[in-house]
């Protein structure tokens, strides 16, 4: 059961009673954005009150703003499916009464969140924005501000002649793009411009102006939103290295009620033909896992069978990944697992392209 968890009013240039002003909702979960150093000199979350008064430009927008605290702030290297399933349930109760949310998010682990709420809410015809910070708010040269003040106005973006919702997906805005939520991975530790769409252009640049790309953007859905409520969490991810010996591939593959596993293979999906390592895919065939092969490549797509040391994997039952990113993979993995369906309509799942992870 989800908690009863209270909204926040910030103070804004809207007037409460100005129903024109875009209603948002700001979902705080933690990361860099909002830290501050404890006793030993260690970065850890703080409260958002603290992080509203670093933020003055707030209380300049023209939107109506709400703020709703996760009850335990996290670094998001401590993120579990059950905070991803908490943020899709919170998103749906709140749906109806809100034009968009962001949700603040440390960086880590963000495309792994982001790709999951996008698997969790199907058919979303709002945007769902994440984002975060690589310098806490608060100090000299920070990125959350900008960050931030730009995801708001993405979430509140209307197509300028309809008026409909311009960004009707899950998506990461950091520095100074939008990703597609299942195209997002963390490429830099250090510097501001800390994630890379991958294998999909960004979704909208912001400079001077903010630019939409809108033949990149998902149509407005046909039907309400659903909201997933399950995640397998029996998966693994085993990455390919030359030197692999049998023993850790076995220890990987023969995970008791392993249910699915992302192998990440080399290049456009390949991999060693040595009889013990194709063995070892066969059995775990045979006991049901469901195995999804994504590339170690940045760029590109797999096509099994293009080399002769990927064609043995589909004629084991190996599923292409095309080009999907490991982050997306393995939380498509969880959801698809999740709905407990047969295995044939399992791997059509799989196969196909649900939330735009894919390039069919
Ligand atoms: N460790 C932080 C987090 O993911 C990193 C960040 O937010 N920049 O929560």
């Amino acid at each position: 059961m989800l908690p009863d968890l209270p909204l926040l009013t910030l103070a804004t240039a809207a007037e409460a009673t100005d129903l024109a002003a875009p209603r948002l909702l700001i979902l705080y979960t933690g990361g860099t954005v909002g830290m501050a150093v404890n006793r030993r000199q260690e970065l850890v979350p703080m409260h958002f009150g603290k992080l509203d008064r670093k933020m003055p430009e707030l209380r300049q927008l023209p939107y109506r703003l709400e703020l709703l605290t996760l009850p335990q702030l996290i670094d998001s290297s401590n993120v579990t499916p059950a905070d991803w399933l908490q943020l899709a349930q919170l998103i749906g109760r709140h749906y109806a009464d809100f034009d968009g949310f962001v949700v603040l998010h440390g960086t880590d682990t963000m495309a792994y969140s982001a790709a999951a709420l996008s698997f969790l809410l199907e058919c979303l015809g709002k945007p769902v924005v994440f984002t975060g910070a690589q310098v806490p708010v608060g100090r000299t040269r920070s990125d959350a501000t900008r960050n931030l003040l730009t995801a708001l106005e993405i979430a509140a973006a209307r197509h300028p002649l309809a008026r409909t919702v311009r960004v009707p997906e899950v998506g990461v805005f950091f520095n100074d793009i939008l990703i597609r939520g299942t195209r997002a991975k963390k490429v830099e530790s250090q510097q501001f411009a800390a994630f890379k769409s991958e294998n999909y252009p960004p979704l909208a640049r912001a400079g001077i102006g903010l630019t939409f790309t809108d033949k990149d953007i998902r149509p407005l859905p046909a039907s309400p939103l659903k909201v997933h409520a399950r995640l397998e969490e029996k998966v693994a991810v085993l990455r390919l290295f030359p030197g692999i010996t049998e023993a850790v591939v076995e220890a990987i593959l023969g995970v008791p009620g392993l249910r699915g596993c992302v192998l990440e293979t080399y290049g456009s999906g390949n991999a060693p033909t040595a009889p013990w390592f194709l063995a070892s895919l066969a059995r775990a065939q045979q006991r049901g896992l469901f195995v999804l092969n994504v590339s170690q490549c940045e760029e590109g797509r797999v096509v099994q069978g293009h080399y002769e040391t990927s064609a043995r994997l589909a004629s084991l039952g190996i599923i292409g990944g095309d080009d999907i990113t490991t982050e997306a993979a393995i939380t498509k993995l969880m959801f698809v697992l999740g709905q407990g369906l047969a295995e044939a309509e399992t791997r059509q799942l799989l196969s196909q392209d649900l939330r735009g992870e894919i390039t069919p």
